[in-house]
């Protein structure tokens, strides 16, 4: 057994009560990989207590999301140990305004697998930077519990959801032998079709549709650059509410603009909620084309070569464009 995975048993066998969480904002990857940890502990140590807590719940229906319980606000309570799934840090995970965990005095384990994560230096962390954390997690619990290991159809259900989720049907670089591998393995314990999951995670609230409109109104195209915003007087005369913008964005993003004939990459601007004279830009490329990695960096923001993302300060959505077009400008020659 690896020597991460025997100290992660060693708390496990030491603790009585498991508190298990995820990021702020959980997507599939999130939830998958933090339900599958309740269940491989349940399974080998029926006696612990384990349970998770999150501020929301998935979109669609996955295995065993009822268990989840929703809070308010996160806050020490009889856990023993804290295990933190596609995170490897508790800011990921608490709003600082509101959570009190924060101070917790017990171990806290992080299974992570981003290769950009900044790891808490004291604390236990996995990561063998995998396609996603459901397999990483999937991974763990095979070393740890050996020959008896032996995943249950919800496990190899959400297991198949994470790396899918994840890989973005294994179209992405994070794809390795062993994400098919141990996809495999799930598939043949519990068969989930490729197509109705697409089909489930690609769906999108009807509310998005009036933004989706506001957004393709300000569609602009300049060579092989694609970009869309929303200007706040938009989102008043529009009615347009919170929930239907970001959607609108991420659909725009990942599904139109750079699928538009002759347009490589782009950007897409939405206004941030949660502060006030913010705006958050999302850049999207093609392998081959526009490394947008560096110009969210020259706004300090960050992400991937491909996909990209930064905090804008700016009053107006019309300022927001014009700080990220001049970034656009000083890189892209
Ligand atoms: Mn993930």
């Amino acid at each position: 057994m690896l020597q991460y995975n025997k100290e992660f048993k060693q708390l496990i066998e030491k603790s009585k009560n498991i508190l298990v969480l995820t990021h702020r904002g959980p997507d599939m990857d999130a939830f998958c990989s933090m339900i599958m940890v309740k269940k491989f502990i349940e399974l080998g140590y029926p006696q612990k207590h384990v349970i998770m807590k999150s501020k929301q719940t998935p979109t669609i229906n996955i295995p065993c999301m009822t268990e989840i319980t929703v809070v308010e606000q996160l806050k020490s309570g009889d856990e023993d140990l804290i295990i933190v799934t596609d995170a490897s840090n508790l800011s990921l995970c608490l709003d600082f305004a509101r959570d009190t965990l924060m101070d917790t005095t017990v171990p806290v384990i992080f299974i992570d697998h981003h290769k950009e994560s900044v790891p808490d230096p004291d604390r236990l962390l996995v990561n063998e930077f995998r396609s996603s954390a459901a397999e990483q997690v999937y991974a763990t619990f095979k070393d740890i519990y050996g020959k008896n290991f032996k995943p249950t159809p919800a496990i190899a259900q959400l297991t198949q959801y994470g790396i899918v989720a994840d890989t973005g049907r294994f179209m992405y670089d994070a794809t390795t032998p062993d994400t098919l591998r141990i996809y495999a393995d799930a598939k043949e314990v519990m068969d989930v079709e490729l197509e109705e999951m697409a089909y489930k995670m690609g769906k999108f609230p009807k509310e998005s549709t009036p933004a989706i409109i506001s957004y393709l109104k300000s569609l602009t195209i300049v060579d092989d650059m694609a970009y869309m915003y929303i200007s706040e007087d938009t989102i008043v005369k529009d009615g347009l509410t919170k929930q239907g913008i970001n959607e609108a964005q991420n659909f725009l993003r990942d599904r139109y603009i750079r699928y538009i004939q002759g347009v490589h990459w782009g950007f897409i601007i939405r206004l941030d909620f949660s502060h006030e004279n913010s705006w958050y830009v999302s850049f999207r490329s093609t392998k081959g084309y526009q490394e947008v990695g560096k110009i969210a960096q020259s706004l300090n923001g960050g992400g991937h070569p491909y996909a990209s993302a930064a905090r804008i300060d700016a009053q107006t959505g019309k300022e927001a464009l014009e700080k990220v077009l001049d970034a656009v400008h000083k890189i892209v020659k």
